[in-house]
């Protein structure tokens, strides 16, 4: 018996099987295609020719594929075994899962990565799990090799949840970057030079974030210095510059939109943070 299963063998799930070897764990590992085992072979995995045999040839198995609906292909039944499943995944296909794995007896813990493969094993990679909190004990020595271990609570879906909003929040900054980096370019201007002010920005506004979640859960707008009508009156000159040098606007366009709607609604001395209303359509 190995210690752990690792179904997909991906740039991810490889990164994973790396990190349980590395700490001296006993790894069967499988992949739907020949030619991704052949590096953790040689480091001492165990390789299987089927996910079934994988899944029988450890008590837990982490699987990390494309998908859910490769994962809804991929596994098997094995009564009293423990899922790990680290694909990406909607809160509902998670709590779906979770259910069809507690119908065979089998316990099931949902996660998000929050790293890319090279910080696997890193101190700066972290991962969501949710799931019934004695199966993330029962596993917490392996599952640390991963990186810190973020316990978000029984319901399955949770971990889905975390994970979506972190990427929704990382995808709203790169696509402000992109377009930035577009205007910059336009402009004749050279992205590198400008990404250090860039970054000295976004490091500066992202200092506003307790501020803006505690606003948005105790629904207080209130602001003395940037309001929206302020806001809303100054955003069309990043899209007139834009299209002036003939670019695509439509990664920056809804937040111009949104702005438009907040004054429309009455909320133009609010703080940005009532956006965030204007999204849950109230
Ligand atoms: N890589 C990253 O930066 C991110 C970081 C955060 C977490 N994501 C999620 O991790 C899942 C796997 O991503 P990946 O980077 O390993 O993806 P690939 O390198 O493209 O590998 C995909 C594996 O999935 C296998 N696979 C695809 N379809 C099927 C199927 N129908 N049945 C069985 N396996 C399947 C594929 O096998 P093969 O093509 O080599 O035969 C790879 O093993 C993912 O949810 C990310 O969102 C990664």
């Amino acid at each position: 018996m190995s210690d752990v299963a690792v179904l997909g063998l991906g740039a991810m799930g490889s990164a994973l099987a790396a990190a349980l070897l590395d700490g001296g764990h006993h790894v069967t590992v499988w992949n739907r295609s020949d030619g991704r085992s052949a590096p953790l072979a040689a480091r001492g995995a165990a390789v299987a020719a089927t996910a079934a045999e994988a899944i029988r040839a450890a008590p837990v198995t982490v699987v990390c594929l494309i998908d859910d609906a490769a994962v809804r292909e991929t596994l098997v039944a094995v009564p009293g075994h423990t899922l790990v499943n680290l694909t990406n995944s909607t809160p509902a296909q998670a709590r779906d899962l979770a259910g069809w794995a507690a119908g065979q007896r089998m316990a099931y813990l949902d996660g998000g990565i929050m790293a890319v493969p090279p910080m696997i094993g890193s101190p700066a990679a972290f991962v969501f799990y949710s799931g019934a909190a004695d199966t993330l004990e029962r596993h917490r020595g392996l599952l640390a090799r991963f990186g810190t271990i973020e316990y978000v609570g029984a319901d399955p879906g949770r971990a889905a949840v975390h994970d979506l909003a972190l990427l929704t929040a990382m995808y709203g900054m790169f696509g402000g970057f992109l377009h930035a980096a577009a205007l910059l370019r336009a402009e004749g201007i050279p992205v590198a030079g400008a990404e250090p002010l860039l970054t000295r920005w976004l490091i500066a506004m992202s200092g506003a974030l307790p501020q803006t979640a505690a606003a948005i859960d105790a629904d207080d707008h209130t602001t003395t210095t940037s309001a929206v009508r302020m806001q809303a009156l100054a955003y069309p000159h990043l899209l007139d510059a834009s299209r002036e040098r003939g670019l695509h606007t439509g990664l920056v366009e809804p937040m111009g939109e949104l702005l438009k709607r907040a004054v429309e609604k009455g909320h133009g001395d609010a703080d940005l943070s009532v956006l965030a209303t204007l999204l849950r359509g109230n």
